[in-house]
């Protein structure tokens, strides 16, 4: 029963319609999307998101013991928000890892028990189709009871574009080198404005939910993002809402959705302020009540922080990532690709939150529950490995102040309505 006190936040918000619909459980439509970015009172959109959050996930949060690989910053796309990618010619970060290496980074941490291998990079043009089948079979022999979750859908456009196959036969050959689901990025913001704008040389909204459902209906679950606090408008993420919930009627092969708070440092758009911890919260909250078919909303603990993350708790998210180990698309200049929380930080982090945790696996099968398990090895091991091995000569590029990314100097290319935003 909703408090007194709640009723009359709601009604002072003039949120009783959407508060109605959320206890009866009826979708929300577009308008109603955008009366929960407008209204001012957070407090009440993250109060209607806790309540489709406890019925769909109860008190649990759930965390995984993952390793993130980035095998390639080679990236011919280009886009403006983007600090990772070098160029493809004569860039002195580029690198991409050899299936061997990509072997290695998977072995460095075999002494945690690590459910997922999360692997993504940019599109780089000189690489193969079967270099792409070969990491998969390489990190899935050097850990075969960890699920491979690897190559969102700008990826995948390019592998199918270098197997020269039907995307159907793209998805076969990688479930039979060991894929096991697609991660989420990619889908940006579903705008063609934004898409012309900030990133028009990636595939469009309609072929990453083209490839999304081509996955699901090869049998593979994947996520899907949404990255804000740049360019986008309020009625462009209320639309990235309304199609990824189209398709996931069609095909219930989502499992999550990760709002990314958008990271402006060393990008080409860099004099853009970044998203508040509020608007974190906010967009937590509007994709739990407008994404009524997703199972999961994850806050990512890299990009929204980790006391955020622990409030988005109570704002509609149900699961905030994992241990993560090492990280380059956006990355804390003073720890270069380390960033690690333990199974310890995590569970902690869920408990003080007033969350049970719950230790998962990509697919949201139970691996532990609470305290069983916990410890400290995530770090002792990266702190060992994240900044050794595959790249030596690449070793704290980020962290030197004299180092411009292929992004910043992108910067002339900026029309001035981009350079004057917000
Ligand atoms: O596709 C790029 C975004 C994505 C920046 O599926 C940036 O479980 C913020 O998709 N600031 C990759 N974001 C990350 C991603 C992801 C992360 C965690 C979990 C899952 C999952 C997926 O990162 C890219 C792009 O949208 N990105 N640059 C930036 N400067």
């Amino acid at each position: 029963m909703t408090s007194l006190i709640w009723n009359k936040a709601i009604e002072e918000a003039g949120l009783q319609e959407i508060h109605q619909k959320v206890l009866l459980g009826q979708r929300l439509c577009f308008e109603d999307g955008l009366q929960l970015y407008q209204t001012p009172a957070l407090n009440v959109v993250g109060y209607l998101a806790n309540i489709v959050r406890e019925r769909k996930n109860g008190n649990v949060a759930y965390w995984v013991r993952n390793q993130h690989i980035n095998y390639t910053n080679v990236c011919n796309k280009g886009c403006l928000f983007c600090s990772f990618y070098a160029n493809p010619k004569g860039d002195a970060r580029a690198y991409v890892m050899s299936p061997e290496v990509v072997a290695e980074k998977v072995r460095n941490y075999g002494d945690v028990p690590i459910t997922e291998i999360h692997m993504v990079g940019g599109v780089n043009p000189k690489l193969p189709y079967e270099y792409y089948l070969d990491i998969v079979r390489a990190a899935k022999e050097a850990r075969p009871d960890a699920h491979v979750k690897a190559f969102t859908m700008v990826e995948v456009d390019q592998i199918v574009r270098r197997a020269k196959k039907p995307v159907e036969e793209v998805y076969a050959d990688l479930k039979e080198a060991g894929l096991d689901a697609l991660p989420g990025g990619g889908a940006e913001v579903m705008s063609d404005r934004v898409h012309a704008d900030l990133f028009a040389t990636k595939p469009n909204s309609a072929r990453w939910l083209e490839l999304a459902k081509a996955a699901h209906l090869s049998g593979l679950k994947t996520n899907a993002t949404l990255l804000y606090g740049h360019v986008e408008q309020t009625p462009e993420k209320v639309e990235h809402f309304v199609k990824l919930r189209e398709l996931q009627d069609e095909t219930k092969g989502f499992l999550t959705l990760i709002p990314l708070s958008w990271h402006p440092e060393k990008t080409a758009l860099e004099h853009i302020k970044p998203p508040t911890g509020v608007e974190d919260l906010r967009e937590i909250a509007v994709a739990r009540l407008m994404l009524d078919n997703f199972p999961h909303i994850k806050t990512f603990w890299i990009m929204n922080t980790a006391p955020v993350s622990q409030t988005a708790l109570w704002y509609g998210a149900d699961d905030v990532d994992g241990t993560i180990m090492e990280y380059e698309i956006t990355r804390d200049p003073s720890k270069d690709r380390k960033q690690v929380l333990t199974s310890r930080h995590l569970v902690e982090m869920i408990i003080e939150a007033g969350r049970f945790p719950i230790e998962r696996d990509p697919l949201y099968n139970i691996i532990s529950t609470g305290l069983e398990t916990v410890n400290d090895a995530e770090d002792l091991l990266s702190n060992e490995y994240a900044n050794r091995g595959a790249n030596e000569e690449n070793i704290d590029i980020m962290t030197r102040d004299e180092v411009v990314t292929a992004a910043q100097q992108r910067k002339d290319k900026l029309t001035p309505e981009l350079i004057q935003v917000k």
